[in-house]
């Protein structure tokens, strides 16, 4: 019998180490409590539910105290390549998501399409959106509308819905947590490829050539243009003391040097290379000619791009 691995992912505080801790029943795991992010690396947790092996990952969130979303995307990129080049592909992504926000703020946005990007459409089908954080909402018909709301919009969560995704309420207890595994096994049609998987095969490991990494230089881009307007406008406005100036100046001047900086690193990030050879191999060792065939499109692609000499960096999404 083989594993069943999940990846849990969202940001940083939605409730993924607790998620893991509830279902696992494990209370050694590290939640945090205060304001800074709490997990630093990817993990993995084992449980048996219905007779099925499973392997929770817990992964750092985005949007992390201390690290920039790049750092969290190549953590996460390294993981996935090395994974994928074991022949250890997941079967469901679990992305919490928490309700007690009170509108949508951009930054939730961002990282939304972040996720889509690194999944791909032919993975929505394997991802549940679980929304925590319920206890918090004085109304509960509040999270309602707020569920209802990203739901219908197709940049938000729209589109992986009509693509197979679920959404679902979360309780933050053992049942809750359980139930949504079930949800992943009930969903299950086999281990699946992630676009980032596949697109760093053909990249050799290269981030900014990746969907998920294109959109995060796009953020980073729009967040250097916004920061530029603010200053420029600041300058104009009239009656600010110039002490007062100087110091927001200095602030703004402070974040798009950073922004930039993000820009100009995401250029230099990678994940290992993924040796093609060791993909084949199991492949091959998986046998039935449905894994096998799955297992190879990535290695096509490659073997293609290496025949035409393509341009990876401007090659268009890989669709469902
Ligand atoms: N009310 C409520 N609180 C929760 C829920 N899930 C987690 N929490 C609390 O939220 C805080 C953060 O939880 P974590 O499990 O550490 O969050 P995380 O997503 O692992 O965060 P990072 O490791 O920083 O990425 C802790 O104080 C938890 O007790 C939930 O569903 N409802
Ligand atoms: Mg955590």
């Amino acid at each position: 019998m083989s594993d069943i691995l999940i990846a849990v992912l969202g940001v940083t505080g939605a409730g993924k180490t607790t998620f893991i801790s509830k279902a696992t029943g494990r209370n050694d795991l590290r939640i945090g409590h205060g304001l800074a992010s709490c997990t630093q690396d990817i993990s993995s947790s084992r449980l048996e539910i219905d007779g099925k092996r499973v392997v929770l990952i817990d992964t750092p969130g985005f949007d992390d105290t201390t690290r920039t979303d790049g750092d969290i995307l190549e953590l996460i990129a390294t993981h996935l390549a090395a994974t994928y080049a074991q022949g250890q592909l997941l079967s469901g992504i679990i992305l919490l998501q928490p309700i007690n926000g009170n509108r949508v703020q951009g930054s939730e946005r961002k990282r939304n399409r972040l996720f889509e990007k690194v999944c791909g459409p032919k993975a929505f089908s394997k991802v549940i959106i679980a929304t925590t954080m319920w206890s918090d909402l004085g109304n509960e018909s509040i999270g309602t509308q707020r569920v209802e709301e990203r739901r219908r919009e197709a940049d938000f969560w729209g589109g992986m819905v009509a693509n197979g995704a679920t959404t679902v309420r979360h309780d933050n207890n053992y049942e809750s947590a359980r139930k949504i595994i079930r949800m992943v096994l009930a969903k299950n049609s086999g281990p699946v490829v992630l676009q980032m998987q596949q697109e760093l095969v053909q990249n050799d490991g290269r981030l900014a050539a990746t969907s998920a990494g294109r959109q995060l230089g796009l953020d980073l881009r729009e967040q250097v243009e916004a920061l530029k307007a603010e200053i420029e406008e600041l300058k104009r406005y009239p009656g600010i003391p110039d002490q007062e100036l100087r110091l927001e100046l200095q602030e703004l001047r402070q974040k798009m040097a950073e922004a930039s900086y993000e820009q100009e690193k995401l250029s230099r990030r990678r994940s290992p290379k993924i040796n093609l050879d060791t993909i084949q191999q199991w492949a091959t060792a998986a046998g039935g000619m449905a894994s096998l065939g799955a297992a190879l499109i990535p290695l096509y692609y490659a073997l293609f791009d290496i025949m035409i000499g393509g341009d990876c960096d401007t090659r268009h999404e890989i669709q469902g």
